[in-house]
């Protein structure tokens, strides 16, 4: 018998060998499905062996919104928490100074964001190396993901950011793929694709879901998926999350050294917590990638509240609403009124389904009974 690790090996060479084209393609997706398996067992096994996630890591979620700061050790994270809330956390000039997680509130135009300094992850953070299970772990509950790089390691720390956060799950600035499957009794796999599959076909489609035993089906699709993201959604877990990247540190670094990593690859802002330089600016980039939004509540007869709106994610519903008001509104319910963006008309009456929008105004009618 050989191990899992062993097993993990002979498909990733296998993977490395074959050329893929249009007579490989499904063999290569069936070895994509087999390999995600056996890495799902792999990470099972190594984090029942690492044990619990110890104090400071059930970060209580408060604020609107949750952001959490990824980075290599010493890149600047903490200095950079101190920056954006009102919460200094403790710096130094050595590795590992960050010993917990340690939440602190960023304020922005009426929004209160939580932001999470964390401790640097290191390669093999996500096989549980350097408390990487319990960091990777806070990041997969957050918002958004603040990557911090070091403007004199950006492309090494991304990669290996990327990588690790990859295998934990995390599927940065990666749409969700929207595919709905219904297993069905009989009558093998049927697909329907809403757009045009330009990276994966039927064959190796059937071969994929074969591998997670699903003979019968009706499978609707409708993202121009590959065979990774179809495989990501059979094994489920994984996490969306957007990110913006930042580059630490350009107080000691050249213009021209800026200029040419500017070519080389995707970095939202340059800044510097030591300077403060594009602090300002980084709190703008975040609230926008946030995506918030700002709900006006009127109680019925009374004039809405401006002062203090309610902050939503964008693409919410009313049903959203009633449920962040109360856990009990979404049964006493009975109808909505709208002005503002979404609304066809003012003081449009709606349901729970209603998505809102910026700005909107609201009223929520209880039944009385
Ligand atoms: N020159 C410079 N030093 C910085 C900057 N940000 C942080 N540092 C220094 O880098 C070291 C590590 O910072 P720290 O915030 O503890 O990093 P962490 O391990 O990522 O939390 C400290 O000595 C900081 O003073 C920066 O923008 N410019
Ligand atoms: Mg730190």
């Amino acid at each position: 018998m050989s191990t899992t690790q062993e097993k993990i090996q002979e498909i990733e060479e296998e993977l490395r060998r074959t050329k893929v084209n249009k007579a490989t393609e499904s063999h290569v997706g069936r070895l994509k499905a087999k390999l995600a398996k056996l890495k799902r067992q792999q990470q099972e096994q190594i984090l029942a062996k690492s044990g619990k996630g110890g104090s400071g890591y059930d970060i209580k979620k408060s604020g609107d919104s949750s952001v959490a700061l990824i980075g290599l050790p010493s890149v600047g994270k903490s200095t950079l928490m101190g920056r954006l809330t009102n919460k200094e956390s403790k710096t130094g000039k050595y590795a590992f100074t960050t010993l917990e997680a340690i939440p602190g509130i960023m304020e922005y135009e009426g929004t209160q964001v939580q932001i999470i300094d964390l401790p640097g992850i290191i390669s093999g953070a996500s096989k549980g190396k350097g408390r990487g299970k319990q960091v990777l772990g806070v990041a997969r509950s957050a918002d958004l993901i603040l990557v911090v790089l070091d403007v004199f390691e950006a492309e090494t720390h991304m990669r290996l950011i990327l990588e690790e956060l990859y295998h934990f799950g995390i599927r940065l600035d990666q749409e969700k793929p929207d595919i709905e499957i219904e297993k069905t009794r009989s009558g093998g796999i049927a697909i329907a694709s809403i757009k045009q599959l330009t990276k994966i076909d039927e064959k190796t489609i059937k071969a994929i879901m074969h591998e997670y035993k699903i003979i019968n089906a009706n499978v609707t699709i409708r993202t121009d998926i590959d065979a990774d993201q179809l495989i990501d959604v059979l094994e489920g877990n994984r996490v969306y999350i957007p990110s913006v990247v930042v580059a630490n540190k350009v107080d000691l670094a050249t213009p021209e050294m800026i200029e040419e990593l500017k070519q080389k690859m995707r970095i939202d802002l340059f800044i510097s917590a030591e300077t403060n330089y594009n602090m300002l600016e980084l709190k703008k980039v975040l609230f926008e990638k946030l995506n918030l939004i700002r709900i006006y509540l009127k109680p019925y007869g009374q004039q809405p509240d401006y002062e203090e709106p309610l902050i939503m994610k964008a693409g919410c519903t009313v049903k959203d609403v009633c449920n962040k008001l109360h856990r009990n509104l979404v049964k006493e319910f009975k109808f909505a009124r709208v002005w503002g963006k979404s609304a066809k008309h003012e003081g449009q009456r709606v349901m729970l389904n209603h998505v809102l929008q910026d700005e909107d105004v609201l009223t929520i009618i209880k039944s009385r009974n």
